[in-house]
């Protein structure tokens, strides 16, 4: 049996990825890049260190070290604009009944994200109570697809990674699951997200059903 389950954060408990977009977007723009929303995808799960070096790269830009910091910055300052006006709304479809469901069960439930600012979103949206650990982009050295992000949550939980189910979104993300021997599951649409072990197109199509087939997987 499983006995733990993780969570990606951006894109699958919160759709902060059109926050992402946003701000850059209007970075790239600053710098007479073109960001489409397909770039953005490939940005999914990614570092924000390795979004900027990727944006660069698409633009064939080099620029000094001070700049990349302050463009950082500066993504960062309009991002959390966006992120200070969430709130339990923003919650989607479906998250809460399962987080709600694993917590009354007592199964063991951690965060696994890439973000440095996972905790004040969670916090924002009212959801902190809900997770046993949190592992973010502040703890982790080796950016999704390495698996560290997720090897952490598993020793935090004292479970095998073989015992651990993971949900995420992005491709970056699933590669670390199976990598690690997880049980993958793909939250978002299928052909993104091919090498899955499940595929749901969000937590409206997980029930307690679901749970326990990916419990016994
Ligand atoms: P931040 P996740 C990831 O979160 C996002 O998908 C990715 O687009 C973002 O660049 C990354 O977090 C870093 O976020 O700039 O807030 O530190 O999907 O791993 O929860
Ligand atoms: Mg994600």
């Amino acid at each position: 049996f499983k006995k733990a389950f993780i969570f990606d954060l951006d894109g699958v408990i919160v759709d902060t990825a059109k926050f992402h977009f946003l701000a850059w977007k209007n970075l790239a723009e600053s710098l007479n890049i073109s960001f489409s929303e397909e770039e953005n995808e490939q940005l999914k799960g990614v570092s924000r260190i390795n979004s900027l070096e990727k944006i660069l790269k698409w633009g064939n830009k080099t620029i000094s070290e001070e700049k990349f910091n302050s463009l950082m910055a500066k993504k960062n300052e309009e991002y959390l604009s966006y992120v200070d006006n969430m709130s339990k709304e923003d919650i989607l479809p479906g998250v809460l009944n399962t987080l709600e469901y694993l917590k009354e069960n007592n199964y063991q439930v951690a965060l696994g994200s890439a973000s440095k600012n996972a905790r004040r979103i969670l916090n924002k949206v009212g959801l902190n109570s809900y997770f046993d650990h949190i592992v973010d982009g502040n703890e982790v050295s080796k950016a999704k697809p390495d698996p560290e992000v997720f090897l952490k949550g598993c020793d935090l939980l004292g479970v095998e990674p073989k015992d651990a189910i993971v949900f995420e979104d992005s491709q970056a993300g699933i590669k670390a699951a199976n990598t690690a021997e997880m049980t993958s599951v793909g939250i978002g649409e299928e052909s993104n997200l091919k090498e899955a072990d499940f595929n749901f197109e969000g937590f409206s199509e997980i029930n307690q059903e679901t749970i326990q087939t990916l419990i016994n997987f």
